[in-house]
């Protein structure tokens, strides 16, 4: 076997685990890319609504960002949070492949809620090669363990309007994981959640493009559910709640107080998520974040 042979074999045996592990309701090969979105999800950026307040943070002092978004719970796009940050220029494909190659990124859970984990020179294979519904999505809160020259901590820093977080006082080996490197193609993504524990997030775009909806606490779950019947065993999944529910959401049946903010979030921009805001993204392209959820 030549050497490309065996890199091959590596990567779709250690692909294939990874995937069986961290879906296992996707039994063949073929339920991966069974709704065909590969094809589906084509889209050009300036398609998309987008109905969210930017603010500048040189701009903005701290106490009118908490007037105005933090205690209001109102969701704002911030830009210029992220000036300085070594991350623009080391969280690009060669960088990480470079320096974290043969590190292991958790890409998923089994089903016992175990991490399931990569070697990122294999995810960042897959990232180009998949046709995956729904890919494998790097989310990863032991990123902050690295230290040294793979110290992804030293390449970001937490915005000044984020900077006082309640959870700070709790003893650090109790708290939960508050803290994710980001990394995955296009349709993958977040499904429809509300952060636990009341908690508000920031969330980073280093790198490419992300898509958002966010919808107030009043909301029902039942009706931002994908059904069973519109994406089988994908119900979960961000692209296809971005395919089945959110056409509903632009019927005029679909009531005008519920009507969902959108967000089309670009590099450079970082999104605030006031607790309490049911939200979902779906990546259009290869993208690279930091998300940090915080109580105050
Ligand atoms: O996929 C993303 O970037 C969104 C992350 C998110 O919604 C969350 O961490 O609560």
């Amino acid at each position: 076997m030549d050497e490309r042979n065996e890199h091959d074999e590596e990567y779709f045996s250690k692909l294939a685990e990874a995937k069986e592990a961290s879906r296992s309701e996707l039994k063949t090969a073929a339920d991966w890319n069974a709704l065909n979105y590969a094809k589906l999800f084509a889209f050009s950026l300036d398609a998309f609504i987008d109905n969210v307040p930017r603010i500048d943070a040189t701009l903005v002092p701290h106490e009118q960002f908490i007037e105005e978004y933090e205690r209001p719970y109102e969701p704002v796009v911030i830009r210029n949070s992220q000036l300085g940050w070594k991350a623009q220029t080391n969280w690009n494909y060669e960088a990480l492949q470079e320096l974290y190659g043969e590190d292991r990124f958790k890409v998923g859970e089994d089903d016992e809620g175990y991490s399931v984990r990569l070697k990122l020179k294999h995810y960042l294979r897959y990232m180009k090669e998949t046709d995956d519904d729904s890919p494998m999505y790097i989310f990863d809160s032991s990123f902050a363990e690295r230290t040294g020259e793979k110290a992804l901590l030293k390449d970001y820093s937490i915005p000044e309007y984020f900077a006082d977080d309640l959870f700070e006082y709790a003893d650090q080996k109790r708290r939960p994981p508050y803290r994710w490197f980001v990394l995955g193609p296009a349709r993958s993504g977040t499904g429809i959640h509300i952060d636990p524990l009341g908690t508000s997030a920031w969330n980073a775009l280093v790198h490419g493009y992300k898509r958002w909806c966010l919808f107030p606490t009043a909301v029902q779950k039942e009706a931002l559910k994908v059904q069973k019947r519109e994406a089988p065993k994908q119900t979960n999944e961000a692209v296809s709640w971005f395919q089945c529910v959110y056409p509903k959401t632009q019927l005029p049946s679909w009531p005008a107080e519920h009507k969902p903010l959108e967000i089309l979030q670009k590099p450079g921009e970082t999104v605030f998520v006031p607790g309490g805001w049911w939200h979902v993204v779906v990546n259009l392209t290869d993208t690279v974040a930091v998300t940090q959820n915080f109580a105050r």
